[in-house]
């Protein structure tokens, strides 16, 4: 099928986007890698009016390693991917590139294009919360962030206003002691995650955990941390009873929607061996390179 007739523009700044945002409204949308909204606009499920291409606004774009990892909402996910330093400093992030489709799709396909489509079974929404991050925003009424936690409302819904833009996101640098991972549960490689874990453990000099974050996707509508079950495990060593017991107590209280895909009862059941072999993996020293 073919999309609805459409006008396109292309913006050189920030303020021409937002400038384009309020005059066009909600018959405007953003064109970021194309790859989530061109097969909706195909298969007429979006009906934009306009479309404001913000992929070649240099203010938008790279990757920058200072004291936080900070990413421009339109670098592409496969640069993010290539990138030495996104490795060592966020290994979580580049393990779960690999899980968001396929290298034609991440060669297009942004960072800040899937934080803001916000599908509840995407990875890198539930990496952003796993690791802390924070979301920058542009508006009318200037610059404001918010953190992963208070960023993502319910199906495909953000903090992000109509006239607002996600500039893009800054996530904490991994510490000596962060022992991170991704893992997921998918029918094919590249398919959507039936389920994903996120897991970052910090440990202390006696391999104590100190806190951890462990989030998941594809089990609500949007991306959840397991928060009961990161306060079990603060303050001892992660055993196999430690672990197990994290597992179940992420899981126990989800309801994951059923689709055609699988049922809702199935998607809690791996959820917990996947919570389960995440934090195996922090487990083991070195995990971190996984
Ligand atoms: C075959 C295939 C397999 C895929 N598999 C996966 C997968 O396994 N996991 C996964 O997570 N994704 C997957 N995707 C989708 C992923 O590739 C997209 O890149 C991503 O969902 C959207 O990013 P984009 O840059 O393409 O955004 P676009 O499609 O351009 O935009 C998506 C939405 O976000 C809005 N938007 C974009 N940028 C901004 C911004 N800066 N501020 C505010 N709003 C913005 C747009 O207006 C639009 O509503 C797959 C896609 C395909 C085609």
């Amino acid at each position: 099928m073919k999309p609805a007739p459409f006008q396109y523009s292309r913006a050189d700044s920030v303020e021409s986007i937002l400038a384009r945002l309020s005059e066009l409204g909600y018959e405007a949308k953003l064109l970021a890698g194309g790859q989530s909204l061109v097969p909706a606009m195909n298969l007429r499920l979006a009906r934009p009016s306009f479309l404001i291409d913000i992929t070649h606004v240099d203010a938008l774009r790279g990757i920058d390693a200072g004291t936080a990892i900070t990413i421009g909402a339109t670098t592409r996910q496969a640069e993010v991917y290539r990138s030495a330093e996104v490795r060592s400093a966020v290994p979580m992030l580049a393990k779960a590139l690999r899980f968001v489709g396929h290298p034609a799709t991440r060669s297009q396909g942004t960072v800040g294009g899937s934080v803001a489509h916000a599908d509840p079974a995407a990875e890198l929404p539930t990496v952003l919360l796993a690791l802390g991050a924070t979301c920058d925003i542009a508006g009318p009424r200037g610059a404001r962030s918010v953190t992963a936690d208070e960023f993502f409302r319910t199906y495909f819904t953000t903090d992000v206003g109509d006239d607002e833009l996600l500039t893009g996101v800054r996530i904490p640098r991994s510490g000596p002691n962060t022992r991170q991972t991704f893992r997921e549960a998918a029918r094919r490689h590249g398919d959507f995650a039936l389920i994903g874990v996120a897991a970052s453990i910090d440990f202390d000099d006696a391999d104590v955990v100190r806190s951890a974050r462990i989030a998941l996707c594809g089990v609500a509508d949007r991306p959840v941390r397991a928060t009961e079950a990161e306060r079990s495990l603060e303050g001892a060593a992660l055993t196999e009873d430690a672990i197990r017991e994290a597992a179940a107590l992420a899981t126990t209280d989800l309801s994951p929607p059923s689709d055609v895909h699988a049922s809702g009862a199935y998607r809690r059941r791996i959820a917990e061996q996947y919570v389960r072999r995440a934090l195996g993996d922090c487990h083991a020293r070195g995990a971190q390179h996984a």
